[in-house]
């Protein structure tokens, strides 16, 4: 789809009522709610999962991937051994064809992760000292600089507690270079990508009465009150290999939320999948308003690292499980977003900041506008929840997914200012989301 003139908006506007009644006719009422991602869209946040690279040429995975989420974590492939496998050697195609995958789809990245303790290369396991510490901010930068624009959140440090009842820091080489390593990963991140959202990410953060949850919510509460970079806390909520989700799951997603920090659920995964369970989690992120989204950890019970479990919403064979009906029916109830605000979690960019607003209402469609700040070329993906369908832009360079619901827009000379026209097909409650925005 090209640019178009107000005038031409108009004629393309009555068209799309036109379709937008004719589609009244075949369908019920109600479309909200019919897919993870379409649904949580609907309560302003994500629904997502880890995708493995080397599972994107399997359509029956696919299908389901492009079909339910609208976030992606890569499982492994930017981790510190697949970036920078000989140091200051960066590798980044199979993250890559990740990235590019989720913004074709209109889906949003979490990085993961900047600095951890494991998965690191041979040559980084055998450092210490100030040449570790140098070669992790090197790390940090050279990677969050790649992805600029690309990657909304980052896990900027991953699993830096210990378990148990001590409420230390685990022991590692990254650790042994000094207390403040937490800080200097955040720093270093905040510096090569200034508009992803940085979060630490842990497991077993998630009963509020453990010392290992105490342990990180004073570190948080400490890097805002001194003014370190953290936007976020990632709760990865392996309820596996031993761990039950807690009652108290909801105090602990409110009391980081408290600390004016956004709480994310990054690797959930339930042992035996039990709907309940599933049903708990996700009513308790809907009852935070802080709490972004839910990411799980694989797609089907096949894909999971913990596959003797069968911990996912779908089975081996592609089928929903009775947590994925649960899941879908706890985001399907309670109130929904407001009407006539966009979702924009968060403004995403590289050199650029794209930030959306609402625009007239009407019975059968609604307009949107983006205005991007910090760069005067930019690229802005912008997507919205099937059935609905983006008709109509103005002010910029538009192409469009055979869908209609993936929208990138180019900068024309026109300004830092676009426009486009949702057609809403029977959801009127969901609104757009902004992916990216970068200056290529
Ligand atoms: O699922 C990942 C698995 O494929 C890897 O072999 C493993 C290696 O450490 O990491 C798994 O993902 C982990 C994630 O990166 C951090 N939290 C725990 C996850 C499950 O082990």
């Amino acid at each position: 789809m090209s640019v178009t003139t107000p005038r031409r908006m108009l004629l393309l506007g009555a068209v799309g009522v036109l379709a937008a009644s004719m589609a009244v006719g075949v369908t019920t009422a109600a479309q909200a709610g019919t897919t993870l991602g379409a649904s949580a869209a609907e309560k302003g946040r994500y629904f997502g999962t880890a995708v493995a690279a080397n599972r994107l040429s399997d359509s029956a995975y696919t299908t389901i991937l492009n079909r339910e989420f609208n976030q992606v974590t890569p499982e492994n492939e930017m981790k510190i051994d697949a970036t920078e496998p000989q140091q200051n050697q960066f590798s980044y195609g199979a993250a890559d064809r990740i990235v590019s995958h989720a913004r074709a789809n209109g889906m949003q990245v979490r990085g993961h992760t900047l600095a951890w303790h494991a998965q690191q290369p041979p040559w980084m396991q055998s450092m210490s000292g100030t040449a570790l510490r140098n070669a992790m901010t090197n790390h940090i930068t050279q990677v969050a600089t790649h992805f600029r624009g690309q990657v909304a959140w980052w896990d900027v440090v991953n699993e830096a507690f210990a378990d148990g009842s001590s409420g230390a820091r685990r022991d590692s080489n990254l650790q042994r270079t000094g207390n403040d390593w937490i800080e200097v990963a955040f720093r270093a991140a905040d510096a090569a990508d200034p508009n992803a959202q940085l979060c630490y990410n842990d497991y077993n953060i998630d009963n509020w009465n453990d010392a290992k949850t105490q342990a990180v919510y004073r570190m948080v509460q400490d890097f805002k009150q001194r003014g370190v970079p953290i936007d976020c806390v990632g709760l990865q909520s392996h309820f596996t290999g031993g761990s039950n989700y807690p009652s108290n799951y909801r105090t602990t997603l409110s009391s980081f939320a408290a600390l004016g920090v956004d709480v994310h659920i990054t690797e959930l995964d339930i042992r035996n999948a039990p709907a309940d369970a599933y049903r708990n989690v996700t009513n308790d992120c809907l009852a935070v308003a802080r709490c972004k989204g839910i990411t799980v950890w694989g797609i089907r019970d096949s894909d999971s690292w913990r596959s003797g479990e069968s911990p996912l919403l779908f089975t081996g064979s592609g089928q929903k499980k009775p947590a994925y009906d649960a899941v879908l029916a706890a985001l399907n109830s309670g109130t929904a977003q407001p009407t006539g605000s966009p979702t924009t979690p968060p403004p995403v960019g590289g050199n650029c900041t794209a930030t959306a607003s609402a625009g007239q209402v009407w019975g059968d469609r609604y307009n949107t506008s983006v205005t991007v700040t910090g760069a005067s070329t930019w690229s802005v993906v912008v997507s919205v929840s099937s059935p609905q369908r983006i008709t109509t832009t103005w002010s910029g360079t538009a192409s469009l997914n055979s869908s209609g619901t993936v929208l990138t827009m180019r900068s024309n000379g026109s300004g830092g200012t676009f426009g486009f026209t949702t057609m809403m097909n029977g959801n009127s409650s969901a609104r757009p989301q902004v992916t990216s925005c970068s200056t290529s």
